[in-house]
């Protein structure tokens, strides 16, 4: 009887209080529904959407807008709707048999929200996957007029456009920083149809025919059985492959360069790759290479900062775009062409116009601008721009047409049919950023995902139903097949002789080079060789670094502790072409980072007017202080904890920072207790890290002492002066150079 007493108070008591859980109807009481706290803002319109976020226009057979109010696909309205149109009471409960009841297969709210969200990612691109774009604008300086229709190019003509910069190899996540070559991908939205210049940062590619394309990437991309390395060459497929195919050691000894690993995707040069042929309107053709030159010059990581950005800050480049183009340092590119006549060899100085894993160096054949590109406005979302937008080499306007180069012969292929599995069809050109700006009347029709509504019912030619639309254009505006003779010939599957040239060019590259240039190389081979398993591949990849130069293949042999084998081919002498080197040149200071090192002790009226001078010199101050918020009146951009040497083109000291309870503890013991007068650890790092990566350094006050500490007083890079304004002038000096190279250590002359 007890234990049936006891039981039943137990049941009575436990039911009460869920009958209590379960009452939901009180305003703010749990379950309910109703928010405790007022929604943070009352309703009111969005910003009305941009002019890229409309629907296509509705169209009829010759191309004329029926009328159609375009319809936004951006958020419109005040209160929230399904993907129909009807508002929502509430999008954070499932529908369900009661509050504590199955969730019912009729909520058609839950089931399109997580319908949709299923399916919100989309096949990343099978290579280039990781990237970032932004939107600029094209101006034609005219000085391309004589060899090309296109009217993109005509005198002062400017013209929209997207670009994409993209690594090669690493997945949708992967860093930005790491040793890859770097896409540089154009889309100008000419009236005459779009023209895609789908380019990299590195002017020769791996391999001399677009068959081998799949092979190299299987290579180079992580092992199928682990999925390991991610976004990396340092492993053994990618030189077993390199090591068989010698064809790939020009584009490898690039890629081994300071090229491999960009400071900035502003600091990047961008070429075509192929030649090209334009054609003028009275029919002349030329062949021509594109050039992209960026304004601030080209401009690598140190392995160490590359490395290190990798986890203090992986989306190091993305960022660097973004926050440029946002404080208004717009980065800037000047398109150039090489020239080169069209004759039926298709060569220029005895080099083959046709083999992609050659140059023609500019000392032979300048590079001659022809107009300016200027990024000014980041994405409104990334999906749908930057992964949506979809390049392809057929995108060609009148003007500019393609040469039989066999790598970009089957690139026009693949940029086609890849979109079909990416963007799920082939109406991907109807995407808002994909969408040509010229008048569009084709004779496409269905598909998945079509957008227009066309009108019309005869989409064919010629047809009497439609009143014979559309018609095709005569000769004048329109895209030009240039007649090339078609030399009669068997059908094969080889190359010409000339590309058998595998090794002249990438030693004219290593003679090109500085003596750190060259010293970096041979660290970036050693490490990528020691990285592999089997002997075997880098034994083959040393015979294959004999035959660019002895002392190449010597310095490497010895890092990896190998003999280092003979050249089993006569070494060519070729003429080093200095434009390659990206040392010993002065470039602009525009938009570099300088940090300031602060703290509470220093005097706000000096460093307020050195950041003024950062800005005035179009560079961009960022303060470091102990702490977060402001140090008097002046706003803390980077505190000790979050700042590295890798963010700053050049470090100012303004005072000496002492030691914080927070500091590093690794130092305590050695340098003394929290508030003794001892310079902060992580300000010691920072100086250190930014001398090893021979960054310049200017101090002033009490801010020289911290050099004493450092251990970098008086040496080369490293100015005081008696104020900030004269620190800061000669540090600007220094940075013309880029960085202070005599600090890097150089084996190799
Ligand atoms: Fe690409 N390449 N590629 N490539 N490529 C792609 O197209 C391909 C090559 C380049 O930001 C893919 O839409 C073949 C050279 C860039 O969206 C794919 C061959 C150059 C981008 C493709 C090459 C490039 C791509 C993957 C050998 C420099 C990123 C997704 C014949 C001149 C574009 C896509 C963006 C992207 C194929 C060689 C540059 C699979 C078959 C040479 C910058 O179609």
């Amino acid at each position: 009887r007890k234990v049936k007493d006891a039981v039943e108070n137990v049941v009575e008591s436990a039911t009460g209080k869920v009958a209590e859980a379960l009452t939901p109807d009180v305003p703010g009481s749990p379950g309910s529904g109703t928010p405790t706290v007022e929604e943070p803002t009352t309703p009111h319109d969005p910003l009305p959407p941009k002019s890229e976020q409309g629907t296509p226009e509705t169209r009829t057979p010759t191309g004329e807008k029926t009328g159609a109010a375009p319809i936004t696909h951006s958020q419109r309205g005040k209160f929230l709707t399904t993907a129909q149109g009807a508002r929502l009471q509430d999008t954070d409960h499932s529908l369900k048999a009661g509050p504590r009841g199955p969730v019912l297969l009729q909520d058609h709210h839950l089931r399109e929200k997580i319908m949709h969200f299923d399916h919100e990612r989309i096949p990343e691109r099978v290579v280039h996957a990781r990237g970032a774009g932004a939107h600029g604008v094209f101006t034609a300086y005219g000085t391309a007029e004589p060899l090309t229709v296109a009217g993109f190019l005509r005198k002062g003509r400017e013209t929209p456009v997207f670009v994409r910069f993209s690594t090669v190899l690493g997945s949708r996540g992967s860093a930005d920083t790491v040793r890859d070559t770097r896409g540089f991908a154009t889309k100008f939205y000419t009236d005459e149809g779009t023209f895609d210049l789908v380019g990299n940062n590195m002017p020769v590619f791996f391999v001399q025919d677009a068959i081998k394309f799949p092979d190299i990437i299987h290579a180079a991309k992580w092992h199928p059985d682990r999925e390991i390395p991610q976004a990396q060459s340092a492993h053994d497929t990618f030189w077993d492959f390199v090591s068989l195919h010698t064809e790939a050691q020009h584009h490898t000894i690039w890629n081994m360069s300071d090229r491999g690993i960009p400071r900035s995707y502003r600091t990047m040069e961008g070429f075509g790759v192929h030649t090209f042929r334009l054609v003028n309107d009275e029919g002349v053709t030329v062949l021509v290479k594109f050039h992209w030159k960026p304004k601030l010059g080209v401009h690598s990581l140190t392995w160490e900062e590359a490395q290190l950005t990798s986890g203090v800050d992986p989306d190091f480049h993305r960022r660097d775009l973004y926050d440029a183009i946002e404080a208004g340092a717009f980065p800037e590119w000047e398109l150039g062409l090489q020239v080169f006549p069209d004759t039926p060899e298709e060569t220029f100085a005895g080099i083959d116009l046709l083999d992609p894993t050659k140059i023609i160096p500019e000392e032979l054949a300048p590079v001659q601008p022809v107009g300016k590109l200027v990024l000014n406005r980041t994405p409104t979302n990334f999906f749908a721009e930057s992964e949506q937008v979809a390049f392809h080499l057929g995108h060609l306007p009148p003007g500019i047409d393609v040469t039989n180069d066999p790598l970009l012969q089957g690139r026009l292929f693949s940029y086609l049919d890849t979109q079909l599995t990416r963007l799920a069809g082939p109406n991907f050109g109807q995407i808002p950023i994909n969408r040509p700006h010229a008048p569009v009347n084709d004779m496409l029709r269905d598909g998945f995902h079509q957008q227009a509504v066309h009108g019309g019912v005869a989409p064919y030619r010629p047809n009497s139903l439609d009143g014979g639309n559309p018609f095709t254009s005569p000769p004048e505006g329109a895209f030009v097949d240039v007649p090339v003779t078609v030399t009669e010939a068997p059908k094969i599957r080889a190359n010409p002789v000339s590309f058998d040239d595998h090794f002249s060019q990438a030693r004219l590259f290593w003679l090109s080079m500085s003596p750190v240039e060259r010293e970096h190389i041979i660290n970036a081979y050693t490490f990528e060789l020691g990285k592999c398993y089997e002997q075997a591949v880098k034994e083959r990849q040393l015979a294959c670094l004999a035959n660019i130069d002895p002392v190449l293949c010597a310095e490497v042999a010895a890092g990896l502790g190998l003999p280092a084998p003979a050249a089993t081919i006569d070494l060519v002498d070729v003429d080093p072409s200095p434009a390659l080197s990206q040392v010993g040149q002065q470039w602009p200071p525009d938009g570099r980072l300088v940090g300031i090192v602060i703290d509470d002790s220093v005097a706000f009226d000096g460093v307020d007017a050195v950041r003024r001078e950062v800005f005035a010199a179009g560079m961009v101050p960022l303060v470091i202080a102990p702490h977060g918020g402001t140090v008097g009146d002046t706003v803390v951009q980077r505190t000790f904890a979050t700042a590295r040497s890798v963010e700053f083109d050049a470090l100012l000291l303004a005072s000496a920072p002492a030691l914080a309870k927070d500091a590093v503890p690794a130092r305590d013991a050695k340098v003394g207790a929290p508030g003794a007068d001892v310079v902060d650890p992580r300000v010691l790092l920072l100086v250190e890290e930014c001398w090893r990566h021979a960054k310049a350094i200017g101090a002033w006050g009490a801010g020289a002492t911290v050099l004493d500490s450092a251990g970098v007083a008086d040496t080369p890079g490293v100015v005081t002066a008696g104020s900030g304004s004269e620190t800061f002038a000669a540090v600007t000096t220094l940075m013309a150079n880029h960085r202070v190279w005599e600090r890097f250590p150089v084996a190799v002359a």
